[in-house]
C-alpha cells in the first residue's frame, strides 16, 4: 500500500475507532508507518553515472538520505530524458512524499511536470534547470550558476593572454546537447570573450560529459584543427579523456595546448598538479545535505526559496596541489 493511502487508512481508522470505541479496527496492518513516525519518501531520478562529479554527486544524496532517514527510491536514467519521464511517472504512481530529479536536458518537461503537480506531489530540481515557464511546476531548484561557471573560465583565459596580441584558436568539447550546465557554460564564457575577436572558438562538439567521447572528439579536433591554443572542456571528465588523444598525438597537455575546465574533481586536480589542466573552475557535488533539508521543508509545506545557488571557487595548479590531500571527491 502506498504511504498516502495507508495515512488516509490510518486517518479514517482514528476516526472509526473513536466512534467505535475502542474496537480495535486497526488500519496499521503491515505497513511501514509505524504509529506517528512516518518516514518520508523521496523519489530521486539521477541523469546517469557519466562523470566523476555525477558519482560524487549520487554518494552525496544517497548518504545525505539515510542520515536525513529519509527512504530514496533512486532511479539512474544513463543520460536519456525518456527514463527520467518514466522514473518521475513511477514515483506518482508510487505516491512518494517528494520528486527531486536532476535532468539531463533543458526542455520538455512541462507534461510530466503537470502530471506531478496534479497528484499534489511536490517537485524539487536539483543540479540541473528546466526551461519551463509556469514556475508552479516544482518548488525549488538547488544547484550551481553554469554562466558563471563559464564565464569564470572565459575570464582566466582573457587574463592568460593580456600580455599577446596575436590570434588564439579554441576548441571547445561541450557537455550534453540540450543540457543546462552545456548550455551555461558555452554562453558564459563566450560573454567574457565577447568583444574580443583574437579569441576564435575554431572548433565546438558535444563530448557528452564522458571521458570517451571527449577523447575521442579531442582526436578529431587535433586532425582537423592545424593550430589549437587552448581547449576549454564543460568538464573534467572530458578534458582528461582530451589529455590522452593530445598525449597520444606527442602534444604536451597544458603547455602545447592549454586547458581550462569545470568541475574540479580529484582526478584533475592531480592531471594539474602534473602540469597537464591550467585552470579549474569548481562545480559542486555535495548537495545532498542541502536537498535533504529543502525536500523535509517542501513536504511540510514551509516557505522555501526558488533558487538556492551552491558556493564554489576557481584552481590554479598550486591551488589544486595543495588541496589534493584533502578533496572528498
Ligand atoms: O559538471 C558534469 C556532469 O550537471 C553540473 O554534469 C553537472 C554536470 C557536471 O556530468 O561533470
Amino acid at each position: 500500500m502506498s504511504k498516502r493511502a495507508a495515512a488516509a487508512l490510518a486517518a479514517g481508522a482514528m476516526v472509526l475507532t473513536l466512534t467505535a470505541c475502542g474496537s480495535g479496527g486497526g488500519g496499521g496492518g503491515g505497513s511501514a508507518d509505524k504509529g506517528s513516525g512516518h518516514k518520508l519518501v523521496l523519489g530521486f531520478s539521477q541523469v546517469g553515472a557519466e562523470s566523476g562529479w555525477r558519482t560524487a554527486n549520487t554518494k552525496s544524496v544517497q548518504e545525505a538520505a539515510k542520515k536525513a532517514g529519509i527512504e530514496l527510491k533512486f532511479s539512474d536514467a544513463q543520460q536519456k530524458q525518456e527514463n527520467q519521464i518514466k522514473a518521475i511517472r513511477s514515483f506518482i504512481q508510487q505516491k512518494v512524499d517528494v520528486i527531486a530529479f536532476s535532468p539531463v536536458v533543458e526542455s520538455g518537461w512541462d507534461t510530466v511536470l503537470k502530471e506531478a503537480k496534479d497528484a499534489h506531489i511536490p517537485v524539487v530540481l536539483t543540479d540541473r534547470a528546466v526551461d519551463s515557464k509556469d514556475e508552479s511546476l516544482y518548488a525549488s531548484f538547488l544547484g550551481s550558476d553554469f554562466v558563471a561557471e563559464g564565464k569564470a573560465a572565459g575570464d582566466w583565459l582573457v587574463k592568460e593572454y593580456a600580455a599577446g596580441s596575436g590570434d588564439v584558436n579554441i576548441v571547445q568539447l561541450e557537455g550534453t546537447t540540450g543540457s543546462a550546465p552545456a548550455n551555461d557554460r558555452k554562453s558564459g564564457f563566450a560573454d567574457a570573450v565577447k568583444g574580443q575577436s583574437r579569441f576564435k572558438v575554431v572548433a565546438s562538439q558535444t563530448g557528452d560529459f564522458t571521458r570517451a567521447k571527449g577523447k575521442e572528439v579531442m582526436q578529431a579536433f587535433l586532425k582537423s584543427q592545424p593550430k589549437i591554443d587552448v581547449l576549454y572542456a564543460h568538464n573534467d571528465d572530458m578534458a582528461l579523456g582530451a589529455i590522452q588523444a593530445i598525449e597520444e598525438a606527442g602534444k604536451k597537455p597544458g603547455t602545447d595546448i592549454k586547458i581550462v575546465s569545470v568541475d574540479g574533481v580529484k582526478d584533475a586536480f592531480t592531471a594539474m598538479s602534473q602540469g597537464k589542466i591550467n585552470y579549474d573552475v569548481e562545480c559542486n557535488p555535495l548537495l545532498g545535505d542541502q536537498l535533504m533539508d529543502l525536500v523535509k521543508k517542501v513536504k511540510a509545506g514551509e516557505q522555501v526559496p526558488r533558487r538556492i545557488k551552491t558556493e564554489e571557487g576557481t584552481f590554479t595548479p598550486e591551488q589544486a596541489t595543495a588541496a589534493l590531500p584533502n578533496r572528498q571527491y
